[in-house]
């Protein structure tokens, strides 16, 4: 039994359906943990992983997303989080003003089996859509329109976003990488 630690349970819905159609079991921890200030996902992730060695039973991974927007050199990246509490997606529509909207969503898996930390990683790119649409999801999802779709993220059920997100690539690496490797007895 592999256990996923995080805060946020549309992430959890999310994984557990992936980890479901594979017919593997998931154990949620649900778990606020500190997260460092850097410049890149992969460092967040791994870092965040690190300290959790300790205080939660291997096997057990987390995961950090970001939204990384061209035209704001990558803003608001690391401060993912702390930017969707504040300014919020209507705050991101008014600093988008017109074109140059594409972006990026960047998921960095990282599991530690007991022994070490390995890491998997997705990406979806995208743009900004012109406004809030859409239901489902969570965070960032009601602005963002992935590369060959006109729905938002938002539009998406969870089937179709997990056939396409930056979260579903990291997590099918991650459960190829299980299943190879024998690990889910
Ligand atoms: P944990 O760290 O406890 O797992 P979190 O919600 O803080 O939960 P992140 O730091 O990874 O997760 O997420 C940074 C921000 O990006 C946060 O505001 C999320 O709502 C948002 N976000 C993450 N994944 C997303 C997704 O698939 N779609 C839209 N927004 C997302």
């Amino acid at each position: 039994m592999v256990t996923l630690v995080t805060s946020n349970k549309h992430k959890f819905q999310e994984i557990r359906e992936m980890f479901d159609h594979n017919g593997l079991n998931l154990e949620w921890h649900e778990l606020t943990y500190e997260e460092i200030q850097a410049d890149d996902t992969y460092s967040i992730s791994y870092d965040s992983c690190r300290k959790l060695v300790n205080v939660v039973k291997a096997p057990f991974f987390m995961e950090d997303t970001g939204l990384y927007i061209d035209s704001l050199k990558g803003f608001p990246g690391p401060y993912s989080s702390y930017v969707s509490r504040t300014l919020g997606n209507p705050g991101i529509l008014r600093l988008l003003n017109g074109p140059g909207r594409s972006a990026k969503f960047v998921t960095v898996v990282s599991y530690y089996d007991g022994n070490s930390i390995l890491q998997f990683d997705g990406v979806l790119r995208g743009h900004i859509s012109a406004e809030s649409r859409g239901e489902n999801g969570f965070g960032y999802d009601p602005i963002f329109v992935p590369e060959g779709s006109d729905m938002t993220l938002s539009e998406m059920g969870i089937d179709l976003k997990n056939s396409l997100s930056h979260r579903s690539m990291a997590i099918s690496k991650l459960i190829s990488y299980l299943k190879r490797n024998d690990k889910l007895k």
